[in-house]
């Protein structure tokens, strides 16, 4: 991990009737943390609900801006959320943390602008009934309490400077499943993907000394992504050396994968080659669509799937719209 500190020049050119004034402005730019890469590890799913009572969870969550690989030989400034554990603050990965309550949980969120960052940034939860915060500044913590009224599995997502289109495209998203009472029903793994579509340019303004890559927001605007991701990376579910080996079951066990689109634009068509889904839960997890092999999840959404793994073999997972797989929608499921 290398640090970068930066002390800038930042030369204000503006024009007049009379000619162009320069003016110059002494800033200091903060650090940002360079990383290998801000894939999520699809096996980071927190424990199953247990319980029928509702309690209290307290999530410490950290806006957390980095640069980092988003597919082979490119850096990208991603904006993510990582979570804290006492002093520790996680990995940077888009999908965010995944966060597991019950139904009637009370959930309170305290979120921290890490002081790495540049940007401002905030919270929305969906399972919150749009339960957000406002923007925090650089270095600043809020909390937001929201009770969690409606089981189901939903996204939430940074909504910065009133335009979550680009806190999103940054990569600012992540998963909250709230449990029915009792919890949800037994299965033998448990997997959480993201899907997101990445719109890149060169340069990254605060950092012109990193050769690395920021949001084209034109070729966002026309919805023309230059990649695809599961996981935060092109090859995160793929490349053995990330997470290509990391989602593997063995023959008949059986599997729930937590999924979300963050977007910001295009919805999944999430399929597993060779697998049907026994169940694809995208709302209430008695609203159940049995035996359907290729399902859609629009941006801004989370559903769940689940299914009992056939035989042994390496199993595409992809998004069905299939020349998303050339731009990085492809991962692999081992059964053994
Ligand atoms: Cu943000």
């Amino acid at each position: 991990m290398e640090r970068y500190k930066k002390i800038m020049y930042t030369f204000l050119a503006s024009t007049s009737l009379c000619g162009l004034i320069l003016t110059s402005q002494f800033s200091v730019v903060n650090a940002v943390d360079t990383v290998s890469n801000a894939a999520k590890d699809p096996t980071e799913v927190p424990e199953p609900i247990n319980r029928s009572n509702p309690k209290t969870v307290a999530i410490n969550l950290v806006a957390k801006e980095v640069v980092a690989e988003l597919t082979p030989g490119k850096q990208f400034w991603f904006w993510t959320f990582a979570e804290k554990k006492g002093d520790v603050i996680g990995q940077a990965t888009v999908p965010g943390p995944m966060i597991r309550v019950m139904e009637g949980d009370t959930v309170v969120i305290n979120l921290t602008n890490d002081l790495g960052n540049v940007e401002p940034h905030n919270i929305d939860f969906h399972a919150g009934f749009g339960a957000m915060l406002e923007d925090i500044a650089v270095g600043q913590t809020e909390t937001l309490t929201f009770k969690a009224k409606r089981e189901g599995t939903y996204i939430y997502h940074c909504s910065g400077e009133g335009m979550p289109w680009e806190h999103v495209a940054y990569g600012m998203y992540g998963l909250i499943v709230v449990e029915p009472k009792g919890g949800l029903s037994r299965v033998d793994k448990e997997f959480y993907i993201g899907q997101g579509d990445w719109y890149i340019k060169q340069g990254i303004e605060p950092y012109p000394d990193i050769d690395g890559y920021s949001l084209d927001e034109d070729k966002a605007s026309e919805e023309q992504p230059d990649y695809y991701t599961f996981n935060g990376h092109t090859q995160a579910l793929a490349d053995e050396n990330i997470y290509g080996n990391a989602i593997t079951v063995n023959e008949g066990e059986s599997v729930r994968v937590f999924f979300v689109t963050g977007g910001p634009n295009k919805g999944s068509n999430f399929h597993i080659i060779g697998q049907i889904f026994d169940k694809f839960c995208p709302g209430h997890s008695r609203t159940i669509i049995r035996n359907e092999e290729t399902a859609y999840v629009p941006p801004g959404s989370a559903a769940t799937f689940e299914f009992e793994a056939s035989g042994p073999g390496d199993y595409p997972i992809v998004d069905h719209a299939l020349f998303r797989a050339t731009k990085g929608a492809l991962g692999y499921l081992h059964v053994k």
